[in-house]
């Protein structure tokens, strides 16, 4: 019966290594590809592109996030830039004629203190002036919304009231990998799966080559956007970044009949949940306050994100989980990203989307595209350069990152 499906074509061209190229991108997950696809599209004179992935292509944090896809940020800087990428997910399926699956179910920040309340109205009134949709809602609007949650009074933690993003929901991950991948092929975008950077070879203080598993390659300039490892890649520059790397984990449930038909988020009990389109509940909660490069995390944090979630649907105390899983996010000292050319003329990193960077990707590779193109920064991404650590104009974001570190 499924005999047909034996001549399939491949998605995506498998091509060898080329000597060199005029632009290559460090990192196959989903904002290197989003990288390569918006640059061959948008500005087709760079020349020659690559993408080099040590493993397979969205096989890192892209395979192993939770999927939630929102932009109500706080300072003006970081809600233009996920705003814009959520701009561009509504049109994504479309644009790369791929189904992503983005469903604007829509997201839910629970409040559970006075604090908390004053927080959310905060953010809010400032997605307000920053155009983005965002409403609080009361207790009774929650319960009405969410029947499923236990509002109940008596909680240790009562849920006082919520933020709420109508727009904001969830996408496949693996379907926007794969689909920025076939589009970026299409546009003549060389994938090279297997492919680790090793080492780079700089002179007179512009890069000139990359060092790699399958032998060297030169490069007239190179995009570092490789998540939990760029700290490692900025290492072979000689450089250092701002950045630690921790797991972060997720875990989902059994399948089970629709239950949940939003994404709700607490940051005071410190859990999350949303449901997949399999029937899986999909939870996770904090990182795991250790360094390291295990894409496993402990077993407490389950434990501390199990109860999160018992606490707000106690129902759930019976489902059974089925899988659980890490990967390696790269946490900047303001929660927020680097988009930034560095002391090596030629080299630019775009990474420390840490916790919250999967609601980027589009958005992400669409304004790196058009640094590496111009060598400058677009409006978008002038404000998360490296000169940020030394001016001291941080853009704190971890109120609205939605997940502990
Ligand atoms: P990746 O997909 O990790 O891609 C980087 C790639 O670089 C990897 O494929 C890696 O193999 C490659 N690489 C590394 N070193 C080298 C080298 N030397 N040579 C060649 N290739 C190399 N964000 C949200 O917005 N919403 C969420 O709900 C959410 N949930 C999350 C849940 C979990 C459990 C985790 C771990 C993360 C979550 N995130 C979430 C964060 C999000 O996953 C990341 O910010 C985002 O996916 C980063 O994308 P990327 O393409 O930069 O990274
Ligand atoms: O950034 O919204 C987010 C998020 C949710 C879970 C992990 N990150």
């Amino acid at each position: 019966g499924l005999g047909h499906h034996l001549r399939w074509e491949p998605a995506w061209e498998r091509v060898a290594l080329k000597p060199d190229y005029d632009v290559v991108i460090v990192g196959g997950g989903g904002h290197g590809l989003a990288t390569a696809y918006y640059l061959a599209k948008n500005h087709p004179t760079v020349g020659r592109i690559a993408v080099l992935e040590k493993g397979y292509l969205g096989g890192g944090n892209t395979a192993r996030n939770t999927t939630i896809v929102r932009s109500n940020y706080l300072w003006d800087e970081a809600a233009q830039l996920y705003e814009h990428s959520l701009k561009l997910w509504e049109g994504l399926s479309q644009e790369l004629n791929m189904n992503v699956m983005f469903s604007q179910r829509g997201v839910f920040n629970l409040g559970h203190t006075l604090q908390d309340m004053r927080d959310i109205e905060r953010r809010v009134n400032a997605n307000a002036l920053q155009g983005i949709d965002a409403q609080v809602l009361s207790a009774s609007e929650v319960q009405q919304k969410i029947p499923q949650l236990d509002c109940s009074r008596s909680r240790r933690y009562p849920v006082l009231g919520a933020s709420w993003q109508p727009r904001a929901g969830v996408a496949h991950h693996d379907a926007v990998a794969r689909g920025f991948a076939r589009a970026a092929s299409r546009l003549g975008v060389d994938l090279i799966e297997g492919c680790e950077v090793t080492g780079m070879d700089i002179e007179g203080g512009r890069i000139r080559a990359l060092q790699t598993s399958l032998g060297p390659v030169k490069a007239e300039r190179v995009g570092c956007v490789a998540a939990g490892h760029s700290s490692e890649l900025a290492r072979m520059a000689g450089l250092r970044l701002p950045l630690q790397s921790h797991p972060l984990q997720a875990f989902v449930s059994e399948s089970m009949q629709p239950v949940i038909d939003t994404v709700i988020m607490s940051n005071a009990v410190h859990g999350y949940l949303s449901q997949s389109d399999k029937g899986e509940l999909v939870i996770g909660a904090g990182i795991d306050g250790y360094l390291g490069y295990g894409q496993r995390g402990s077993p407490h944090v389950i434990e501390h994100t199990a109860a999160a979630i018992i606490e707000l649907f106690p129902q759930f105390s019976r489902v059974r989980m089925n899988r659980q899983w890490g990967g390696i996010v790269d946490v900047a000292p303001d929660a927020c990203p680097i988009i930034s050319a560095t002391a090596v003329q030629g080299l630019y990193f775009n990474c420390g989307w840490g916790t919250g960077g999967f609601k980027a990707t589009p958005g992400s590779g669409h304004v790196f595209a058009d640094m590496l193109a111009h060598g400058r920064p677009p409006p978008l991404a002038q404000a998360f350069a490296l000169e940020r650590f030394a001016s001291g104009h941080l853009i704190d974001e971890h109120g609205a990152a939605g997940v502990a570190h």
